[in-house]
């Protein structure tokens, strides 16, 4: 299949989903090989003229910290009024030195870094809205209001946030891809496979960074 990638147009963003060190090996809530991302995301971010930034972004005591529910532990499922919430270890705490970006990101024009699951009793894996799945966090109207229509989206983690964000950007008539090779997966329980078909189900694209990049 030709496709043809025009990625330095205004229409297009490049979205680059919570690339943080509690994410990073060694940190709070580790992605394996989540690291070996920054050089690829650098290159790729050098074609675009758009560039959007996310950040987990949580106050101490957040509803998806495993020691908010005493009794119960990291990685365990619950159900909170809003829905099912995968309990994890304390990450991203707002202002800590694991909530900080990578350093050895290199993306200067980045024009926006929207910070998400500021709310203390509702999770954000989404870029586009909270777990509750009615509270926008505003960065639909962001992109529309600046005329992108498609965006690549890239990052940590591949079966949760990067999965949330891209199909929710898909049912707000984004046209979306996931670049595969440019995101990393927790894999908890089969959720990268389960992650991948809701995607796919939805119209999100599955590219390589080959395709964007060239040979
Ligand atoms: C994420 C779990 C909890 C992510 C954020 O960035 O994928 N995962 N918070
Ligand atoms: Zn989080």
């Amino acid at each position: 299949m030709l496709t043809l990638h025009n990625l330095a147009d205004r229409r297009c963003a490049l979205l680059v989903i919570d690339m943080q060190y509690d994410f990073m090996p060694g940190g709070a809530l580790a992605v394996k090989e989540g690291d070996a991302l920054v050089p690829l995301i650098n290159r790729l971010g050098r074609r675009f003229t758009r560039v959007i930034l996310t950040q987990d972004w949580h106050p101490a005591g957040h509803i998806s910290f495993a020691p908010s529910h005493p009794g119960h532990e990291p990685f365990q499922r619950i159900t909170l009024p809003y829905g099912p919430q995968t309990l994890w270890p304390v990450h991203c705490v707002q202002g800590s030195q694991g909530a900080q970006l990578h350093a050895d990101l290199d993306l200067p024009h980045a024009q926006l870094i929207a910070r998400k699951g500021c709310n203390p009793d509702i999770d954000s894996y989404s870029a586009f809205m909270e777990a509750d799945r009615s509270t926008p966090t505003g960065l639909t109207g962001y992109l529309r209001e600046h005329g992108i229509d498609t965006l690549y989206v890239v990052g940590l983690a591949l079966d949760f946030c990067v999965a949330w964000s891209a199909q929710d950007a898909c049912k707000a008539g984004f046209t979306t891809y996931v670049v595969e090779d440019a995101c990393r997966a927790i894999d908890l329980d089969g959720s990268l496979a389960g992650a991948w078909q809701a995607m796919l189900g939805l119209g999100v694209q599955r590219v390589q960074s080959q395709d964007l990049l060239g040979g």
